[in-house]
């Protein structure tokens, strides 16, 4: 077993220096100067702190890494090479197209990483989801106060952060809802080192943050990041703290290493030349030559490490095991949220009692949430401070989460969170519970506010996340409250983007419906749409089968022959639509209704079923939603009507509002006519 000397270890930094260097200097491209600067840091505290097993770096019960500051991603890589997670050709390839090493780290590219990192501020706020995760899991399903069983939510979450990461505002959302909860098992290091892009952070930023975290009810320590037996320890104390997570201070300097960069914000992009690589490498007797040099000694160092780690797998594999014997039904209720296992017959169930009944949909929705609460035991979700408006419920009789949650009970027993007015780490935190991968998240807002919400929500589609966000008072309709309240580019901003399944239910069938593709079917997150206002029960032709929701369009009424006129619509203007189709029909102009709740499951049907629907001739097709409502214009085409809105919205009752910008069917039909 080699010993890990003072210049082993030193040697090891610098291999995850140069390394970082040389891949930086091959793509031309990337950030070294923090990579260099927390070489020693993250080094020890993945050697001697991190449980993970580079065999399986899925294995439920390891600690999770989150590297906030994306953009050192090389420094993750480093380390994933070292530990054989990733191999030489992944370092030779980074950054290049299809490599398993892109710019920043990406999750679901690279084996190994936790979360998607780079949009300074969400890693630290995912990472406090994970966190949460971590202690429902513990306090649902583990085995306190026992040494000799390991059962799911013991691990902690480590991350880095920088200085961007907390300019951020939502760094600030988030520290504050993790303080507030108490979560014990987050721990970061904030790489303090005084650097951003443009310069020194004095630039910008002069705030003290140990003051600050202090503030949100963390525990702070301030260490010299080169001080590895400093890190140690305070990490030790970090674990030690139960209920407040920890932030350790490291002073580091960046760029350590080259004194062409360090300290300075050139350290940041790629402005090293060639010359200053070669003094950098030189300086320690680094070899200039091969790139990406990995020293004998130090991959010894490794290989000894990883038969280590193997052993303590296969003992806490031994603890794992004694968990489940003396745990079995925690085990299987578990193994069950981890494998997202679902009753067989759920459309059927969510969609019981919900014909016929008019109410918003956004009620329709609280009433599939108390179902799910019962039937999917592994759901938690919350508003940010909406619950009561139902954007969305809180699930009654499940128990709140966080210190609230009442005298002498677990604080994390519970299924309903509230993430108080912080929208934009409501979706990063929503986003990490899920990637913990026990429970399946929702948390939702007036869809107004998703707006605050929509980095988070992208990074929920560029991970596949399976995060469900419940949005309501979706248009104009919210009425009095006015413009700044009534969305009407936010749905179309959100169908844009790749990935996300957005429903705009009709009605409580609808809506039911919704829920259960996005249970039974979704591999990525979905939104919803949802009325303030009371919605009528929509009638259907008698061919009507609940599942046609799923293919994202069907008809909902089919006129004599080939139809004159095709009337899209969605959510709340559904109705409308069937209202303005009986007139026409009955004034002998053959129209047919197709309600649109999902334009991506439509888009996805074969083209003789959108075809079938919504042909490609003369007829007139015309989509009505009350918001922008381009995104329907691939079935329109151009001669046909876009009926939306083109305008901000206004302050009144929601009926006058609703009048005033043409949403009734006379003015619809006058348009129609007009038209025709
Ligand atoms: C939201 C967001 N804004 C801007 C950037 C571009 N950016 C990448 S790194 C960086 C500076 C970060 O400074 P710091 O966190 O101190 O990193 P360090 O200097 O330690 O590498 C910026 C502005 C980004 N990645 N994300």
């Amino acid at each position: 077993m080699s010993e890990l000397t003072p210049q082993l270890r030193e040697r090891i930094e610098n291999t995850i220096r140069f390394m970082s260097v040389d891949a930086v200097a091959r793509a031309n491209s990337g950030h070294v100067g923090a990579a260099m600067g927390l070489a020693r840091a993250a080094f020890e505290l993945w050697d001697a702190h991190l449980r993970f097993d580079p065999n399986d770096v899925r294995w439920p019960l390891r600690d999770r890494f989150v590297l906030s500051n994306g953009h050192a991603s090389m420094l993750q890589y480093s380390l994933l090479r070292l530990y054989g997670v990733l191999d030489q050709a992944d370092i030779e390839s980074f950054r290049n197209l299809g490599s398993r090493t892109p710019g920043h780290p990406e999750y679901g590219e690279t084996p190994g990483i936790e979360v998607t990192t780079g949009p300074l501020g969400q890693g630290f706020a995912h990472a406090v989801g994970m966190a949460l995760a971590g202690r429902l899991a513990r306090s649902r399903f583990g085995q306190l106060g026992s040494d000799d069983l390991l059962g799911p939510g013991e691990h902690f979450v480590y991350g880095i952060v920088g200085d961007g990461d907390l300019m951020e505002g939502i760094s600030s959302e988030a520290g504050s809802l993790a303080g507030h909860l108490g979560l014990g098992n987050l721990i970061f290091l904030y790489d303090d080192n005084l650097v951003t892009i443009d310069g020194p952070t004095s630039l910008s930023f002069s705030e003290d943050v140990p003051a600050r975290f202090e503030a949100q009810r963390w525990h702070v320590e301030t260490i010299d990041g080169d001080d590895h037996e400093g890190l140690a320890g305070a990490l030790a104390r970090a674990r030690e703290e139960a209920e407040r997570p920890s932030m350790i201070v490291t002073k580091t300097l960046v760029g350590k290493g080259s004194d062409a960069i360090a300290g300075q914000a050139k350290a940041h992009g790629w402005s090293m030349k060639p010359e200053d690589v070669r003094a950098a490498k030189e300086a320690v007797g680094w070899p200039i030559e091969p790139e990406l040099h990995v020293p004998e000694d130090v991959a010894v160092y490794f290989a000894d490490r990883l038969a280590q780690i193997a052993q303590a797998r296969s003992e806490a594999d031994t603890r794992h095991e004694a968990w489940r014997r003396a745990n079995p039904e925690r085990a299987l209720a578990w193994d069950a949220a981890r494998e997202r296992k679902l009753p067989a017959n759920l459309g059927a169930l969510l969609s019981e009692g919900m014909a016929g009944v008019d109410n918003p949909t956004r009620s329709h929705s609280a009433t599939v949430i108390a179902k799910l609460a019962e039937h999917v035991p592994y759901m938690v979700g919350g508003s940010a401070d909406l619950a009561g408006s139902g954007a969305p419920p809180i699930v009654k009789g499940a128990g709140i989460i966080g210190p609230e949650a009442g005298e002498g009970i677990d604080p994390f027993a519970g299924k309903n969170i509230h993430f108080g007015v912080r929208e934009h780490a409501m979706a990063a935190v929503t986003n990490g519970i899920g990637l913990d991968g026990t429970f399946l998240p929702y948390s939702g807002t007036f869809l107004i506010f998703s707006d605050y919400m929509r980095p988070a929500i992208r990074l929920a589609a560029l991970m596949k996340a399976r995060s469900i966000f419940v949005f309501t008072h979706d248009s104009i309709y919210v009425g009095e409250d006015g413009p700044t309240h009534q969305p009407v580019e936010q749905l179309d901003g959100l169908r844009a983007i790749p990935g996300l399944t957005v429903f705009r239910p009709a009605d409580g069938i609808e809506t039911a419906m919704a829920y259960a593709w996005i249970l039974e079917k979704a591999e990525g997150p979905c939104a919803f749409s949802l009325t303030r206002q009371k919605v009528p029960a929509i009638e259907r032709d008698g061919a009507f089968d609940s599942y046609d929701v799923w293919r994202g369009g069907y008809t909902v009424s089919e006129c004599e022959g080939a139809p004159r006129v095709v009337l899209l619509a969605s959510g709340s203007e559904l109705s409308l639509a069937c209202e303005a189709a009986s007139t026409l029909n009955g004034d002998g102009v053959p129209t047919r209704v197709v309600s649109v709740p999902c334009q991506e499951l439509f888009a996805e049907q074969p083209d003789e079923y959108q075809f079938g629907l919504v042909p490609d001739d003369d007829t007139l097709v015309v989509a009505v939603e009350a918001a922008h409502a381009q995104s329907f214009r691939r079935w329109v085409g151009r001669r046909g009507i876009v009926y939306g809105m083109e305008s901000f919205g206004a302050s009144g009752p929601h009926a006058e509002v609703g009048e005033h910008f043409g949403f009734t069917p006379e003015a619809l039909l006058a348009r129609i006519r007009a038209t025709l």
